[in-house]
């Protein structure tokens, strides 16, 4: 039973007890006589703007939704892990619940993701991770080394085995982007006679922001050793797609895209294919562990389970970097053979 229902009910102790905490944060007065109190579940984006953030969010939402605790949207204008510290404090200060971060920086956040930890807030990242002190657990989209190597094998081949790579990176400092820049990195390192012809020119770097995106795919384009363009970014991709549009470059692109956005860089071949897993399905897998946390039925262990509404039973496994995560699954190829069903979907 989860707050908002006990003070729908009107049991007058109970509601007395959950009235003094405003409904919110963990209830310690509810917790020691066995009652679960959900409370506010707190999704802090990597910028506010980003659509890829938003669609986790339309996830998380839905699980808190079902499991009677209440979503609150926060993230900073820009991706700077700066904003999201001031933020990690306010939601502190308001006693949330929880806290589920996709972290723009995987150590600045410690002191203050730590500080609502030993507040006894529970605080997961997910989509690009804090380091393992920092949080209970990571959620995975998908395995880090799979998302790296598929990348380079993908922008080969749309070389067709002659031409330089360049990625068109977030921010940075993400962990996410530039561990999968690692595994690319390494593909290549391990496979030389296969990537002979096919360097890694350049990473650059977009910030989520459209324009700059926008700005430093132009930039690309002044060098002509440059054949394929990798955006592991939503918004790196949707911004290059449309400059080598306008360009009408024969230059290609691939990446981690939404579909709904990129439908049309597909249809006319900018972009062969891409890769993204689900991001509703993120948002739903972070709200389910939040909760599981919040209500004690797991601590963020190595061997937990847990369900996660539709998504079913899942385990925490030990990550790689020493901590612990929860993984979603492979990600989706998307070509121009299944695009218009996904474009619909998110
Ligand atoms: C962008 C963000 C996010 C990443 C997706 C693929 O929206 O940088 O962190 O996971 O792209």
């Amino acid at each position: 039973m989860k707050a908002k229902r006990l003070c729908a009910a009107g049991l007058a102790s109970i509601t007395a007890i959950a009235a003094l905490a405003g409904c919110q944060g963990i209830n310690p007065a509810l917790k020691k006589i066995g009652l679960k109190s959900s409370g506010v579940y707190a999704f802090v984006a990597k910028d506010i703007q980003n659509p890829y953030m938003q669609k986790v969010y339309e996830g998380f939402e839905l699980a808190c939704t079902a499991e009677g605790a209440e979503a609150l949207y926060k993230g900073p204008d820009t991706a700077t892990a700066e904003k999201q510290i001031e933020i990690i404090n306010q939601l502190v200060a308001q006693d949330v619940a929880g806290i589920a971060i996709a972290a723009n920086d995987r150590d600045a956040l410690q002191p203050a993701l730590t500080e609502a930890m030993d507040a006894g807030i529970p605080v997961i990242s997910l989509d690009s991770a804090v380091n393992k002190d920092s949080r209970n657990t990571h959620i995975q989209q998908a395995d880090p080394e799979k998302i790296g190597r598929e990348l380079i094998q993908a922008a080969a081949e749309m070389a067709d085995g002659n031409g330089g790579i360049a990625v068109l990176s977030a921010t940075a400092q993400a962990t996410n982007q530039n561990l999968w820049i690692e595994w690319m990195k390494k593909e290549l390192d391990e496979n030389p006679d296969k990537y002979a012809n096919t360097p890694l020119i350049k990473v650059v770097y977009g910030d989520d922001n459209p324009e700059k995106s926008a700005a430093e795919t132009q930039a690309l384009l002044q060098d002509e050793n440059i054949k394929v363009i990798i955006a592991p970014t939503t918004v790196g991709m949707l911004a290059a797609g449309k400059v080598l549009q306008d360009e009408k470059s024969d230059v290609k692109l691939t990446g981690l895209g939404l579909p709904s956005g990129m439908a049309p860089y597909i249809e006319d071949g900018t972009c062969p294919w891409m890769y993204l897993w689900n991001p509703i399905d993120i948002g739903v897998l972070a709200g389910y562990t939040l909760d599981s946390l919040v209500n004690e039925e797991i601590t963020g262990a190595a061997g937990e389970k847990f369900t996660a509404g539709a998504l079913g039973e899942k385990a925490i496994t030990a990550s790689a970097d020493g901590g612990t995560e929860v993984m979603l699954g492979d990600p989706f190829k998307f070509d121009s053979d299944n695009i218009a069903e996904w474009k619909e979907v998110y």
